[in-house]
């Protein structure tokens, strides 16, 4: 890509090729370090997939305004079509969600800015974050986050807006029992801890999908669980701002298909 400059951080034993579009000199946090020097605590949980906690990453101010603003915007949620690329309502999932907008206040501002810092990717690779709620018994079945590179319908994601490289789970509440986020390949299952944020590569450092990246939201059993999240692309992705006209969804919004599983 014309303009841009490659650099390297270091992700525990891993040299990782990270791209970013300008020269922006972005300060990742050094994941070697246990603690870095506003008191996020990261955790390495698994190499393969890179899979990474940042404890005490959200105040429980920005948790409290995160549910705020989102209830009363919940609809149902949505992912890709995995024939078309277009987003609809599927069969894997069935909670509700709040699409916020980039910038959308002091608060989101800030926390778009702690993500930029978390990966290492400049703000402009990020998709506006979007806060999920489940209720008992709602779930988001096992899926990739990536774009699957060998399927049509993706296509023309892959060239707007590169790979989806990165997803950053953040939990906002305590649940009393269920939602955990589960990874089946690889045997782990997250607890929601308000405030921390969980970091799973969707690839591998060659951009390649991790097919060991499956992961799911188990049922909520007791309770409600609430989460912000949102992805970091290979290249910058589309602004549009308009919090359920994000653009994948607008231009590829398209027909039905059974074979949906991409979140
Ligand atoms: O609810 C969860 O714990 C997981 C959510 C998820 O998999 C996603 O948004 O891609």
């Amino acid at each position: 890509m014309l303009g841009a400059v490659y650099r390297r951080f270091r992700y525990t034993t891993a040299c990782v090729e990270i791209m970013i579009d300008n020269a922006m000199a972005l300060e990742p946090y050094d994941l070697q370090s246990e603690t870095h020097p506003e008191g996020v605590v990261i955790r390495e949980l698994s190499e393969r997939p890179r899979l990474y906690l940042a404890q005490q990453f959200l105040t429980d101010h920005e948790c409290a305004h995160l549910i705020r603003i989102a209830r009363p915007r919940l609809v149902p949620a949505m992912a890709y079509n995995r024939a078309t690329g277009s987003g609809q309502q599927v069969y894997n999932r069935n909670n509700t969600y709040a699409m916020l907008s980039y910038y959308e206040d002091e608060v989101v501002s800030a926390i778009e800015e702690r993500i930029s810092k978390l990966t290492g990717y400049p703000k402009t690779h990020s998709e506006a974050i979007q806060v999920l709620h489940y209720n008992p018994g709602e779930a988001f079945l096992p899926h990739y986050d990536f774009f699957p590179p060998q399927e049509p319908g993706f296509k023309k994601h892959l060239e707007i807006m590169g790979q989806r490289m990165i997803t950053v789970l953040m939990y906002l509440n305590h649940v009393t029992a269920g939602g955990e986020t589960d990874f089946p390949k690889i045997g782990i299952r997250v607890m929601p801890q308000p405030g921390s944020a969980l970091v799973l590569h969707n690839t591998l450092d060659d951009g390649e999908p991790d097919m060991m990246s499956l992961h799911a939201g188990s049922p909520v059993v007791e309770g409600e669980k609430w989460l912000a999240v949102t992805w970091i692309h290979q290249q910058i992705f589309p602004i549009t701002n308009s919090r359920l006209e994000q653009e994948p969804f607008r231009i590829l919004k398209s027909g039905r298909s059974d074979s949906l599983f991409f979140g």
